[in-house]
């Protein structure tokens, strides 16, 4: 058994999760210092968002130094620090490598533009169509042109995410190379493994040409050497042999490319992260509409979950499981309830992620129930996919109510606000003021407060780690769905060696029925007390049940 099967990481935004300086900008002392509480949750790994060198455009996706600390996160000896108290707490470390392009503040773009031809080439530059314009129509992850020109070399460089954002030419093998030598460095610091940031992106097309359909993404997506240098990648830094754990953020993904990348006999990487689940609510696969008024996610997730959960398996691929990250907004307020029902929805949205087949993953925050940030200015917004998208759906005609509505719904700023801790001023996050607004709910819902209640999220998270790592059903077990058609319930069960589990979620808030498949069972973990255990059964407002036969 791959020992990651049956841990659970904890994703941390630095940036947001514990200031010790009173900057209002959290540092790496901070995850020292908040070390404990994780321990006690029971996390194997935390992935460490970027906190590298940088300008911060896009909050250290934008890196300037992939070897060097910024020096609003601390030290290198903070690091090391931090390194060493985590592992005495059987803790490893996970860092994002952002691959897909440097910021144009990184010293290989700097000689670039000074016209160092070496460093020219480390980049994606094609010359002006006759009219001037833009080589291709690629559209920008955050919106308008993906190209951007620069009058000393008279051409034009990709960028598929902000124009600080540089795409590396990975068709070059010295830049390979170079990441490669990134990966060692870090190794050589101690850290387990890594995340890379949406890394099947950076094989690109042969031709560049218009997308007639799209955004450009078809060209560039699961790309013609993709495999090829993950397997390269992989064998020059020695990631299997230095055992790290690995995960690649995969955008618009397939399947098929999933079970490649992740399959262990590819030699590629240990999981991926796909998010085809948690487009189900974008109309028309737009993140900038909003789903009509009652409108269900339930058919949506089922369908997709599922087929994941069955083509990764039947394909011997390993998922990284989650709601939420840096860039969803919280899933309590996406697919729970976050009035009434926001304890119960959270743990039963932590039920159904947490016992199925791959590893978990928790974002921080999300282990105490913290909701969307509920903005409703644009003065409080920090991110520059929201600050653009608000001047595109204006020129869309839309009205600032709309708009207002839209962001407060779709805007990665609801996963940032800081990281509530207590019932104070600032939320025990900072003494000084915080770089992005703290939820003023923070009052009630904090880490202090849900520990010590008597109904607690984090309990119950604590709890789901720890069944994991106990039962091996739950780590390794054969993945079955059930209750297809049902209209308020996802079901599916794990199965191995004459063992069954059979979870049950509630996704309403309705009573829901349902009629057990197995006698005798025991109930593992359920999310109300005294769990019921009849066979034929009605399911609470966002019950979850996992029945042991
Ligand atoms: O995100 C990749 C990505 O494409 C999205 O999740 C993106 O935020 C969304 O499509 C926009 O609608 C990764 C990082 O997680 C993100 O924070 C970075 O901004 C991005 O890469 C660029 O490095």
């Amino acid at each position: 058994m791959q020992d990651f099967h049956k841990s659970v990481v904890y994703q941390i935004y630095p940036k947001s999760f514990q200031d010790t300086t009173g900057s209002g900008t959290g540092d790496l002392m901070g995850v020292v210092k908040r070390l404990d509480y994780l321990k006690e949750l029971g996390v194997d790994y935390l992935w460490l968002t970027p906190f590298f060198v940088s300008p911060q455009n896009d909050n250290g996706y934008d890196v300037a130094d992939y070897r060097a600390i910024d020096p609003r996160y601390g030290t290198m000896e903070d690091f090391e620090t931090l390194a060493r108290e985590a592992k005495a707490r059987g803790i490893g470390l996970m860092l994002d490598m952002v691959f897909n392009h440097t910021s144009t503040e990184h010293e290989w773009f700097r000689r670039a533009l000074a016209g160092e031809e070496r460093y020219k080439n480390y980049y994606i530059r094609r010359p002006a169509r006759p009219d001037g314009g833009a080589p291709t129509n690629w559209v920008s992850k955050f919106g308008g042109s993906a190209w951007a020109y620069v009058p000393e070399w008279g051409e034009y460089y990709l960028h598929l995410f902000d124009r600080t954002q540089a795409d590396l030419n990975w068709e070059n093998p010295e830049v390979r190379a170079e990441l490669a030598d990134v990966l060692r460095f870090w190794i050589a610091k101690g850290v387990s493994g890594f995340r890379f940031d949406v890394v099947n992106l950076v094989s690109k097309p042969d031709v560049f040409e218009d997308d007639l359909e799209g955004d450009g993404r078809r060209f560039y997506t699961d790309g013609p050497r993709i495999h090829q240098y993950l397997h390269e990648l992989c064998a020059a830094a020695g990631l299997q042999d230095n055992g790290m754990v690995t995960v690649g953020e995969m955008s618009s993904t397939t399947i098929e490319n999933c079970v490649g990348y992740s399959n262990p006999e590819r030699k590629e990487l240990s999981m991926t992260f796909s998010f085809h689940h948690l487009k189900v609510d974008y109309p028309n696969q737009d993140k900038w509409a909003l789903p009509e008024e009652g409108f269900s996610p339930l058919p949506g997730l089922r369908e997709v979950l599922n087929r994941w959960q069955l083509g990764m398996q039947a394909g011997g691929g390993w998922n990284a499981l989650f709601w939420c990250n840096h860039d969803q907004p919280r899933v309590v307020s996406r697919f729970g309830d976050e009035g009434e029902y926001r304890v119960r929805s959270a743990q039963m949205l932590g039920t159904l992620i947490h016992l199925m087949r791959g590893t978990p993953y928790i974002y921080q925050g999300e282990e105490i129930g913290m909701t969307n940030a509920g903005f409703t200015a644009l003065e409080q917004y920090r991110d520059v996919e929201s600050l653009n998208y608000y001047h595109i759906l204006k020129e869309q005609g839309k009205s600032e109510k709309e708009i207002y509505a839209i962001l407060a719904a779709r805007s990665r700023d609801n996963s940032r606000t800081p990281m509530q801790w207590d019932d104070s001023p600032n939320t025990g996050f900072t003494t000084g003021e915080p770089w992005l607004a703290v939820n003023p709910n923070h009052t009630a819902i904090n880490a202090q407060a849900d520990r010590a209640a008597e109904d607690s999220v984090f309990r119950y998270y604590q709890k789901l780690v720890a069944l994991r790592k106990k039962y091996p059903v739950i780590a390794e077990g054969t993945y079955i769905p059930m209750l297809r058609d049902h209209p308020a319930v996802f079901a599916y069960r794990r199965e191995l060696d004459g063992v069954t589990l059979d979870i049950y979620c509630n996704m309403t808030a309705q009573p829901a029925q349902v009629d057990l498949e197995g006698a005798n069972g025991r109930v593992l973990i359920g999310n109300y007390p005294a769990p019921q255990r009849a066979e034929k059964l009605t399911l609470r407002p966002y019950e979850a049940l996992a029945v042991l036969y």
